[in-house]
């Protein structure tokens, strides 16, 4: 090129304005860093420029002062031959300036009074746009999540962000400064054609460069102020959300615990943990974050309805990936700043525990002893040890924690409900796991370190079982009382029987398997307590008729009502 500039150079200094060049000019004085693609014959140009006359710089045209590009075809004669031939190889954003002599522009005729004749031509050139009608979408990969379930289809719904440029870089328009996606449905005409088929196959979170030629955008019309005529476009997309109005729910299983006999039904009460993310990733809610479970009813239409399909069929500890297209969430509207339209909603969620206000107490026992004659009921005193936990395993609550097992007189309503059931009918060494659901519990409002609704999970082994008697009661009769009681009550036949007497006496009976104290008290208390309440008149000892008038008032059974 140097040669030739050289050449044109010495040609002027000598001949001046009428001397003949052999060709055409061309300085590259701008060349973009990048250039993907260089202009050949049929190539279709848009370019900016001006021209000048070699002789005097005076300038005879300018698309710039025309405020519009130029648009015409590469190598075809469509063109003054100079430029078919100038043009090639130019790169958009490229400025050249070709200079052109007359026999590969006007000739010696000039034309329309506005190039005279033989003149030399300058054209400053900066090329805006290029494509052929060869060309098609393409599509260049910028980046794609490593898991990809699902890819867009034509009639798929997409929410998509895109910066749109022109080819030469200039931005047209951007979803991302308007701060939302772009949704549409695919493939129905609702977008160019180009970015019908350029979005077609795509992942939620890749990310797309797709430039489309002219013909397959908004071709010889353009569009609005920012999209010139003839523009190839290039849009940087990114793949926020696709569902298909068809879709159902999804639901991936992820755990489920061994040994699930129960599995959630309509009416039932479900306590659960869940993270709600977009497709994309992006979290919307958590209950983790709030540190309390999210509570419902299943099947009465209290949660969107995607939800409350998918809560079907659950086993506690289960843990589940749902996937809820808006048409069975929150639909076109979204919700307020939290949810946009039209999103798909992705809902891990890790099921505490539910329940039925049917459901009873569960009890499955884990070890019996061979030698079970005797078992727990109503009134007994018991000592036991016991681990309770909430259905997720979360320990609230264990009796290791103390220096010795939990002591508790059955059938007294010292301890919840569904616990003494699960107590009852235990012999010593017996161990067992009780599923208590909270009406059995502690119900919807909970206690201590009991969330409200939760379900409970024991685990109980039966240390120590002393019989008991019926509450008020400090002694019974095992058997029938002896009648009359007063004989043999006074052991040595005096007719009366004081304190030392009375005790001997209830002692025999225990010991001879006649008679039970209340375990768990203080004996000789008690049975000083029981003799003064015969003692009707306190002068220190029982006479026949004290007795008799007691026996009469109160049965055969020695009673304590004040205990
Ligand atoms: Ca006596
Ligand atoms: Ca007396």
């Amino acid at each position: 090129m140097d040669l030739i500039l050289s050449t044109l150079l010495f040609c002027l200094h000598v001949v001046t304005v009428t001397c003949m060049f052999v060709d055409v000019v061309v300085d590259r004085y701008d060349i973009p860093r990048v250039c993907p693609r260089e202009v050949q014959t049929e190539d279709f140009v848009r370019y900016h420029f001006n021209g000048t006359f070699f002789a005097d710089g005076k300038q005879f045209d300018s698309s710039h002062d025309r405020g519009k590009a130029f648009i015409s075809q590469v190598g075809l004669g469509r063109l003054i031959a100079g430029m078919d031939r100038g043009l090639q190889g130019m790169c958009v954003n490229e400025h050249r300036k070709i200079t052109i002599p007359p026999h590969l522009a006007y000739g010696s005729i000039g034309t329309g009074g506005v190039i005279p004749p033989d003149a030399v031509l300058v054209y400053d050139v900066l090329l805006l746009d290029m494509w052929n009608t060869e060309d098609k979408v393409e599509i260049r990969t910028l980046g794609k999540p490593a898991s990809c379930n699902r890819t867009t289809v034509a009639s798929d719904f997409v929410r998509y962000h895109y910066n749109g440029t022109l080819l030469s870089g200039a931005a047209f328009d951007s979803s991302v400064s308007r701060n939302a996606t772009y949704d549409t449905y695919l493939g129905q005409g609702d977008l160019i054609k180009g970015m019908d088929e350029g979005l077609l196959g795509m992942c939620v979170g890749e990310r797309r460069v797709i430039i489309i030629p002219p013909f397959l955008a908004y071709g010889e019309i353009g569009h609005g102020t920012e999209v010139p005529p003839q523009a190839t476009l290039v849009f940087e997309v990114l793949l926020v959300d696709v569902f298909n109005p068809k879709d159902d729910l999804i639901v991936e299983v992820k755990e489920v615990p061994e040994g699930c006999t129960r599995r959630t039904l309509k009416g039932d009460y479900i306590r659960y943990h869940y993270n709600g993310t977009f497709q994309d990733g992006t979290a919307f809610d958590s209950s983790h974050k709030r540190n309390n479970t999210y509570n419902t009813y299943i099947g009465m239409g209290y949660v969107i309805q995607g939800m409350d399909r998918a809560l079907h069929g659950l086993c506690m500890r289960e843990k589940r990936r749902i996937t809820i297209p808006p048409h069975l969430a929150y639909g076109e509207e979204g919700v307020g700043d939290l949810i946009p339209g039209s999103a798909v909603l992705v809902f891990d969620i890790h099921v505490i525990d539910f329940h039925n206000t049917e459901d009873l107490v569960d009890i499955k026992v884990t070890h019996k002893p061979q030698e079970c004659k005797v078992t727990s009921e109503a009134d007994d005193l018991i000592q036991y040890r016991y681990n309770c936990s909430l259905m997720d395993g979360t320990l609230l609550y264990s009796s290791d924690h103390y220096d010795s097992p939990s002591i508790t007189t059955l059938g007294a309503d010292k301890v919840i409900p569904g616990l003494e059931e699960g107590l009852i009918g235990m012999c010593v060494g017996e161990k067992r796991e009780v599923v208590v659901p909270p009406h059995w519990g502690h119900g919807e409002n909970g206690a201590g370190g009991v969330p409200g609704s939760a379900v409970l999970f024991f685990e109980l082994e039966l240390v120590k079982l002393q019989k008991g008697v019926p509450e008020g009661f400090m002694f019974v009769w095992l058997g029938d009382a002896p009648d009359p009681l007063f004989p043999v009550m006074d052991l040595n036949g005096d007719k009366e029987v004081p304190l030392e007497e009375f005790s001997a006496f209830i002692f025999l009976q225990v010991k001879e398997g006649k008679g039970r104290l209340r375990p768990g008290v203080e004996v000789d208390a008690v049975i000083e307590e029981m003799f003064n309440n015969q003692d009707r008149n306190k002068d220190g000892k029982i006479v026949e008729d004290e007795l008799k008038l007691q026996v009469d008032e109160e049965s055969e059974q020695v009673r304590r009502d004040e205990l």
